[in-house]
């Protein structure tokens, strides 16, 4: 079976790492031992992307390499285990900034590894591939893809003190303002040049199910749908696209999910989201809380717990959704 998934960071990551738990255990237990049944392809937004002291930081794609490969600081969900912050602190007490986004010393062995093998020329598809290998994401069915080799930066309009209106990164907004200061709009530099990297549109076009994780829709999903050809690709494609709710009770689970539907004038609820995918969607999982509110027309909805409270919770919520793939088909 071949399963896609267009995956922002922490909410795609812990996703995928419960589909891979849920399609364990649906394999014949004679067959077990043998290569994984599926392919799960994910395509991972790199609108997050951003370059520090000179190194490419792709903190999506870094989340899913780290929490599928067993690597990740569980509770902030992305960088890397029991890390240290020897590097950013020489860094501070040079003076060197920015000082608001923390590398950790093992996460730093990502960034210069990948902008190491960028200059080298290699696409960052390419790139990627590598360090998938070095946490085996292959032996476990897994295909990771970018979204774009072209770089992208999701960019936060805000206003400035002047009256007028700045641009600043979207790691700026998130991380250094918790994303408090208003946005007026999102730009995504790069975005109308983009291309989508090699076998994206193939991977959504020949799925047997297409899956859209509990990932921020604006800045993680909405990226990834604006990559020019992808969104189109989503529309024709014949397998059944089944989206999961982010936000459960009107509220994001975690994160500024609400700060990013503001401007675009969405309301802040499980409904408003489906909402944003109703030209693509079949299928919508939503929390218990949010049962009993109007879905797009011709969107199937179930409802059930949707809190991934671990690895076991995050399976049965994939499970739900190839079953409601399969209900579709
Ligand atoms: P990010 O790039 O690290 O922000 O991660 P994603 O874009 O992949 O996912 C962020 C979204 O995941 C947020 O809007 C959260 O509300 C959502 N999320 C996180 N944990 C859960 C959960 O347990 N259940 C559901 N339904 N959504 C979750
Ligand atoms: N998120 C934070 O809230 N603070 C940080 O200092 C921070 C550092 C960081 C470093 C590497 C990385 O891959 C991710 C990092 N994140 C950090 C997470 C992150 O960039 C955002 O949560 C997501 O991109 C938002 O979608
Ligand atoms: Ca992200």
């Amino acid at each position: 079976m071949q399963i896609t998934v267009l995956a922002g960071g922490v909410g795609g990551a812990r996703f995928v790492r419960g589909l891979l738990h849920t399609l364990r255990r649906r394999v014949d237990p004679q067959a077990a031992h043998e290569a994984p049944a599926h392919t799960v392809t994910v395509v991972g937004n790199t609108g997050d992307d951003i370059t520090l002291f000179g190194l490419r930081v792709c903190p999506d794609l870094d989340s899913l390499l780290y929490t599928l490969g067993g690597g990740v600081d569980e509770e902030q969900g992305w960088g890397r285990e029991a890390d240290t912050r020897h590097l950013v602190g020489e860094l501070a007490a040079l003076g060197v900034q920015p000082q608001w986004f923390g590398l950790g010393d093992k996460d730093l062995g990502t960034h210069v590894a990948r902008s190491l093998w960028l200059g080298q020329g290699a696409t960052l598809s390419e790139v990627t591939a590598r360090l998938a290998e070095r946490w085996g994401l292959s032996g476990q069915g897994v295909r990771l893809l970018p979204a774009t080799d072209t770089p992208i930066e999701t960019h936060v309009v805000v206003d400035d003190e002047e009256g007028g209106e700045r641009a600043i990164h979207f790691q700026e907004w998130w991380v250094r303002h918790g994303a408090a200061l208003p946005a007026v709009r999102f730009t995504v530099a790069g975005l109308q040049q983009a291309r989508p990297a090699p076998g994206v549109l193939e991977a959504l076009r020949e799925a047997d199910v297409v899956i859209l994780p509990p990932s921020n829709p604006v800045v993680s999903i909405g990226i990834i749908l604006g990559v020019p050809g992808v969104r189109d690709a989503l529309r024709g494609t014949r397998a059944p696209v089944v989206g999961v709710s982010p936000l459960v009770g009107g509220r994001p689970v975690r994160g500024h999910a609400d700060a990013c539907l503001a401007p675009l004038g969405v309301e802040v609820s499980a409904a408003g989201v489906a909402g944003l995918y109703a030209d693509l969607l079949d299928g919508w999982l939503v929390d218990d809380a949010d049962a009993g509110a109007s879905y797009p027309a011709g969107t199937s909805v179930r409802s059930l717990d949707l809190l991934m409270r671990d690895v076991d919770g995050a399976a049965r919520i994939a499970g739900a959704a190839l079953d409601l793939a399969d209900e579709l088909r």
